[in-house]
């Protein structure tokens, strides 16, 4: 089993469905991961244990998942000098325009790297982490690769009538 190296969390059991599409393309790349729900309005001990020993646990990068006023990934960036990638849970109010906002517009000094609303930007988030790994690692480099080029075979040149 591949070693854990990313940390996907969420402020909700409700956030699996979309952050599963992140944890789906670290499967697809043989990443080894861990998932957590880890609050930071409803658990705010746990997030703060969390980024603490994130580091020296082994993790490497941390994919962080909330709607709302997401102050999940922000706050983790504070705790932990990993990576973070942001994904914007689509809420039902504000259709995760207020999850967007919360998350992509970090004070200087605490960067989360945000990803697009939703399915999509949890997807991209396994991908982005991949790529952070995939610097120091030839062999997960050559997977993404061969990955992408697949992706990009699959894409016909002409439309369907
Ligand atoms: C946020 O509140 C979570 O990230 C979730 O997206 C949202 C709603 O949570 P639940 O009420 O479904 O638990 O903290």
């Amino acid at each position: 089993m591949a070693e854990t190296r990313v940390g996907i969390i969420m402020g909700s059991q409700s956030d699996w469905p979309t952050m599963q599409g992140a944890a789906e393309s670290l499967d697809t790349l043989g990443v080894g991961y861990e998932t957590r729900i880890v609050s930071a309005h409803r658990t705010p001990d746990r997030l703060w244990d969390y980024g603490m020993t994130a580091a020296e646990r082994g993790l490497q990068v941390i994919i962080a998942g909330a709607g709302g006023a997401a102050h999940l990934p922000g706050m983790m960036a504070s705790k932990t000098r990993l990576p973070v990638i942001g994904v914007p849970v689509q809420t039902k109010a504000l259709s995760g325009v207020d999850s967007l906002y919360s998350i992509v517009q970090m004070p200087r000094g605490y960067p989360v790297a945000t990803m697009a609303i939703g399915a999509a930007g949890a997807v991209n988030a396994g991908l982005m982490a991949a790529g952070i790994l995939a610097l120091g690692d030839a062999a997960l480099a050559e997977r993404l690769e061969r990955w992408r080029a697949a992706l990009s075979a699959s894409i016909p040149e002409t439309p369907e009538a």
